[in-house]
């Protein structure tokens, strides 16, 4: 892997800087946010005088002291920066407190006066059903007739499935700096993974235009989508204190705090119907979604939507239906977060094959095949998109051979049926996921590519840099594209004064997409240097005239691939091309060719292509504990050409450990007045090094480079979270072996020790 100094060294010697790290500017304010311990009420009075008296306090609002807009929805503005009237969830931002130090804020927040009178809340999707309190109209999408599907197969199953809230748990929690420039500008440190969101936010509770606001990300500890508007929320608060104050302002908030307060994975609640034949072929799918969306809208439509447009995983369901709905809680906005949706609707069709392979006593790894998409006419999705060439079957027969799948399995079988306290549980899943924002205007991306006249470049695009290795795989293309060594390439801190109007960097495709808009200003600076540099051979080696089409790049140097010996150092042609009044900068663009789709019928191509990945985990559950063990894990990931295997490795691994938390041990509570009780490592359990899986096999598929990708490479970002599935399915084998794998366990995820011990008792024999 590529360890330059930028990369994966600074993370490793401590050097690499985050918001918090930064040198503190002279006259910083700390800022504290004032929140909400009611989940519905209605805010009778408050006064902020006391507050606003004591000695060193330098500011204290209200949302009557927003000079803009009080609004930070991102897509539908329904979410106010400050409360006004009424709070609508527990940990919502009221007011906003800027003093010299922390202890000072604490103080000032302890002098505020505000009188709540309590309103009804609805904590649960089911109240939320009840009073039929939705975010927005409720959606379809289908293909064929699930009903005539249904009705006409020889075999039906249907249930209700739960799955969780996740808690995304970056490292370094959401934090902002605010520096005040001349008359109305503002300088934002955010560690935001949509820069130009905050840029249009913080400049619309301020009553700016975007032209006066600067947003600089150097890196983020972690997003996980969590980032993706909800820093927005940290950076409209801290540039609302800037600017009231004139001074520099920083808010960090607390882990307490910060898991309080900010959105999490949505909770869902599916139902669902199959219909199948005897040899477990699906006829037709009938799914119900419903979502916990919060308190207002944020990312909801867009998570709901993926997740609609996964509801096939690998599988080609000739009749589909899916509804699906948003529901109005009063909990903190649910937000994006890896998978946007996917994994939901994963675990329903997964939950799906596996209930079949029961239902017919088969084994589901050979029900799973069975329904994979493969060539024509099966390979057609229910939104219209054909699956080009799925890898499905091959992958799944070479995993199954590398990780002795068949004799694992009947291993397993021999421990079961000679262990009274233990059990052991295997499952093979596959993920198919679509990448492109579904959004499709999103699909573009901006660069700027700046070459010093020593020969060294810094490179400027619109992404953001978390952690998943995106500046390491610029800096390779940026190398290749130059034929330099890596360490004469700089990516700089990401900046909405270099790069306006970017996407977030998000859907998996950060590097898909600002790679191509750099490569693109690579391009049109080689062109523009290849045109210069015959008159410089001329003058140097003399001879006939080089042709710019001869030119090349390679090798720490440019030269004329006809003529030997015509070559001049990188560094020495920057020189030249300076002294002859060539420009070095140019600015690179990029948006995704071919895709589209009618969003209002479901049907098109929303995806540029889909990334394929499949898992095999073996669990050891212990009856009497509930507690499951994770004792082997192979994972065959399908990934084009990579542009960095230790960094797809790294996101592979950690993508599928997220997986596995979101599915076992991460539970969200709150108590009965909304307020949540899991608001700290010791009460919300994250995996750590000791659940990585003793035995982990993860193989990159070589020798499938992606057609239209930068270096045919692909996403890789978001997949392997859903391998996470695995485990959890091992987890469902191990609980339906205690009943001779007769019975189908009623299972919700995550999958617990608690729950897995509910489980466990509810197949005993008698009950
Ligand atoms: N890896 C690390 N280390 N930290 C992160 O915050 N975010 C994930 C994934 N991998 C994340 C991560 C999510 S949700 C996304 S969408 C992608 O990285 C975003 O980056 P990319 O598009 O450059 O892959
Ligand atoms: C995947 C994503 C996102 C998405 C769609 C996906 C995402 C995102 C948006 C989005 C949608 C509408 C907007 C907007 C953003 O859509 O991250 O600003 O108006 O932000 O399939 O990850
Ligand atoms: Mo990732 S959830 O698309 O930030």
């Amino acid at each position: 892997m590529n360890l330059s100094a930028e990369n994966a060294l600074y993370y490793v010697t401590g050097e690499a800087a985050f918001v918090d790290d930064m040198p503190e500017p002279s006259r910083l304010l700390h800022g504290l946010v004032v929140t909400s311990a009611e989940a519905h009420a209605r805010i009778r009075s408050f006064d902020l005088e006391a507050a606003r008296r004591l000695p060193g306090v330098a500011a204290v609002l209200s949302s009557r002291d927003i000079p803009g807009h009080n609004q930070m929805g991102p897509v539908i503005r329904d979410e106010l920066c400050l409360a006004e009237q009424e709070v609508t969830f527990a940990g919502q931002a009221v007011f906003l407190i800027a003093a010299e130090t922390m202890e000072l804020c604490r103080q000032a927040a302890a002098e505020i006066r505000v009188e709540y009178e309590p309103l009804p809340a609805i904590l649960s999707l089911e109240q939320a059903m009840e009073a039929q309190s939705l975010l927005g109209p409720p959606r379809t999408m289908c293909r064929g007739d699930a009903e005539a599907g249904l009705r006409a197969a020889a075999h039906r199953i249907s249930g209700t499935l739960r799955t969780g809230a996740q808690e995304h748990w970056y490292l370094e929690t959401q934090v902002c700096l605010c520096v005040p420039g001349e008359g109305r500008e503002m300088t934002v440190y955010s560690s935001t993974q949509h820069p130009s969101e905050t840029q249009a936010l913080a400049a619309g509770v301020l009553g700016i235009s975007r032209n006066e606001v600067a947003v600089e990300v150097k890196r983020l500890g972690g997003g996980f989508g969590g980032k993706e508007t909800q820093a927005n929320h940290t950076a409209c608060w801290t540039a609302l204190l800037s600017r009231a104050t004139g001074r520099p302002v920083k808010i960090r908030l607390n882990r307490d705090q910060d898991m309080i307060m900010t959105g999490k994975r949505h909770r869902f609640r599916i139902g669902y119907s199959a219909g199948f034949d005897s040899d477990g072929l699906l006829q037709a799918v009938r799914f119900d979604f419903h979502s916990d969306g919060g308190a207002a809208s944020d990312l909801s439509f867009a998570i709901m939507e993926r997740a609609m447009l996964h509801a096939d995983n690998a599988y080609f369901v000739p009749n589909m239906e899916i509804r699906a709905s948003v529901w109005k809680t009063n909990l903190p906005s649910n937000t994006a977060m890896r998978g946007f949706g996917g994994p939901q609707a994963m675990a329903a069709i997964e939950t799906i094959l596996d209930r079949i392979a029961r239902h017919l006593g088969k084994d589901p790894l050979e029900v799973r095949k069975r329904n994979f998409y493969r060539h024509a006419p099966g390979n057609v999705t229910h939104y219209g998109q054909t699956v080009v060439e799925p890898p499905l079957s091959e992958m799944a027969d070479r995993l199954a051979a590398s990780s002795d799948y068949h004799t694992r399995r009947r291993a397993a079988a021999d421990f079961n049926a000679c262990h009274e306290f233990f059990r052991k549980g295997i499952a093979l899943t596959p993920v198919k996921f679509g990448i492109s924002f579904t959004t499709t205007f999103l699909n573009q991306a901006g660069a700027l590519v700046l070459i010093y006249a020593d020969g060294t470049v810094a490179v400027n695009h619109g992404g953001t840099e978390m952690g998943q290795g995106l500046n390491a795989k610029i800096q390779a293309i940026a190398a290749a594209g130059f034929g330099l060594p890596a360490g004469q390439i700089k990516v700089n801190a990401t900046s909405t004064s270099r790069v306006p109007n970017t996407s977030p960097t998000a859907a998996s495709s950060g590097s898909d997409l600002n790679g191509m808009a750099v490569r693109n200003a690579i391009e049109t600076l080689k062109q523009r240097i290849a045109e210069a540099m015959p008159a410089v051979f001329a003058d140097r080696f003399g001879g006939e005239k080089s042709s710019a089409e001869d030119i090349v790049f390679e090798g720490g140097c440019i030269q004329d691939r006809r003529r030997p010996g015509c070559s001049v150092p990188f560094s020495e042609a920057m020189r030249e091309m300076n002294l002859r009044q060539v420009s070095l900068a140019a600015s690179g663009f990029y948006r995704t060719p071919d895709i589209g789709w009618d969003k209002a019928r479901g049907w098109g191509k929303p995806f540029h292509y889909y990334v394929y990945t499949m898992a095999v985990s073996e669990v050891l559950l212990d009856l009497l504990t509930g507690e499951a063990r994770l004792l082997r894990v192979d994972i065959l990931h399908e990934g084009g050409r990579s542009i960095e295997p230790g960094i797809d490795r790294g996101q592979i691994e950690g993508g599928f450990l997220q997986g596995v938390g979101w599915c076992t041990t991460e539970e969200i509570k709150w108590d009965e007045g909304g307020r949540l009780l899991t608001h700290s490592p010791d009460t919300y359990k994250i995996p750590t090094s000791g659940d990585v899986p003793p035995v982990f096999h993860v193989e990159l598929l070589e020798g499938r480079p992606n057609p239209g990708t930068v270096h045919g490479s692909k996403a890789i970002g978001e997949p392997p979270f859903m391998l996470g599935l695995s485990a959890w399915l091992a987890i469902k084998d191990a609980i339906s072996a205690t009943a001779g794998h007769r019975e189908e366990p009623d299972f919700d995820l995550p999958a617990t020790g608690e729950a897995i011990l509910l489980s466990l008792q509810r197949l005993k024999p008698g009950r």
